[in-house]
């Protein structure tokens, strides 16, 4: 009886795997495709094979403009009026990302990212007030430095055909700076570290099929200490969703929808008193964000380059409810390389 069932079972599968071969037909994954990895915005999407190593860099460039209140948008005045003698008008800021992996064996991959970053704000200052005194109508701030440093265990969980699961075990230490000045203290935003201890748990999905690929991630962030300042930053969850066509063995394209809940930092910076602008308040931080967002893989096939990954992904936000009162984003371009050995 047992094995009439399982006979069925697997009578039942092989028909139905040859039925829907979009479904794939039961062939292993497929590692030498540009889809084989995730959108370039997706950190820790893939494994790698026994004693592979790979080394990546990344550029992000992420602008915010604007001011919002919770989902509506602010103007300047909008600000001002809210008892602020300064409000954000734009930022951008640029992560050089720096990655490296490493697998020990097929069940364990392990990643290091480190980052530079620059970021670069535009501020302008109630009329009649101190801060325009000070510092005219418009003025700029500025701030660059390492960030925290995410080390990580990619731990495969199955296999199974064209599908693949594996566990992310991240912790993140912090190697940035918390104690950025320019023309005093800094604010929240542009200290280039969270100066905390992060716990970074997650679960990857990807599968694939002859033509397409598809996969979903959850991450989650949160704080296991305080920082020196007596301050963390807020927990997330972040959720992806993303599907990829390959258009040839070289260029995939890909789309995907994401998901940041975060929530609002534990404490704060005793040396940012002043509440002159939202950015200075810790109540002003976290959020709900649902971005989109459309990629191009590229893999080389030949010539100098043979083995070379390139990509390219741009991120807008569909909605943004965010915490209080604070910059909203505008759009983010990541660009970045890839190359196994
Ligand atoms: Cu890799």
């Amino acid at each position: 009886m047992k094995s009439f069932k399982l006979k069925s079972i697997l009578t039942i599968s092989i028909i139905l795997s040859q039925s829907f071969p979009i479904m794939g037909h039961g062939n292993k994954w497929e590692a030498n495709r540009p889809d084989a990895h995730a959108p370039i915005s997706v950190m820790q999407d893939h494994t790698h094979n026994q004693q592979e190593w790979m080394l990546s860099y990344r550029l992000m460039n992420m602008d915010m403009r604007g001011m919002r209140q919770g989902s509506h948008k602010l103007s300047n005045a909008d600000v001002f009026a809210k008892g602020f003698m300064v409000s954000p008008v734009e930022m951008s800021m640029n992560m050089h990302m720096f990655g490296f992996m490493y697998a020990p064996n097929n069940q364990f991959t392990l990643m290091a990212m480190g980052h530079y970053t620059e970021i670069e704000m535009e501020l302008s200052a109630m009329p009649g007030s101190m801060a325009q005194m000070n510092n005219g109508s418009y003025f700029k701030r500025e701030s660059k430095g390492w960030g925290d440093t995410t080390l990580a265990a990619l731990i495969n969980l199955g296999e199974f055909a064209n599908h693949k699961i594996h566990a992310n075990a991240g912790i993140s230490l912090p190697t940035g700076s918390i104690d950025k000045t320019d023309n005093g203290h800094l604010p929240y935003p542009m200290q280039t570290g969270s100066g905390s201890y992060e716990l970074k748990p997650g679960l990857t999905y990807s599968g694939q099929a002859s033509k397409i690929s598809w996969g979903a991630q959850i991450m989650t962030k949160f704080a296991i200490d305080k920082n020196d300042a007596a301050y963390s930053k807020g927990n997330s969850t972040e959720g992806k969703i993303w599907g990829a066509f390959k258009l040839s063995n070289w260029i995939s394209l890909s789309s995907q929808i994401s998901y940041l809940n975060q929530s609002s930092m534990d404490g704060n910076d005793v040396r940012i008193q002043s509440k002159m602008s939202p950015t200075m308040d810790p109540a002003n931080s976290g959020g709900q964000t649902y971005f989109w967002s459309l990629g191009a893989n590229f893999l080389i096939f030949k010539g100098p380059l043979e083995g070379h990954r390139f990509a390219i992904d741009y991120s807008a936000p569909l909605d943004q409810d965010l915490n209080g009162i604070q910059m909203q984003t505008a759009d983010t371009v990541t660009i970045g390389w890839q190359k196994s050995f």
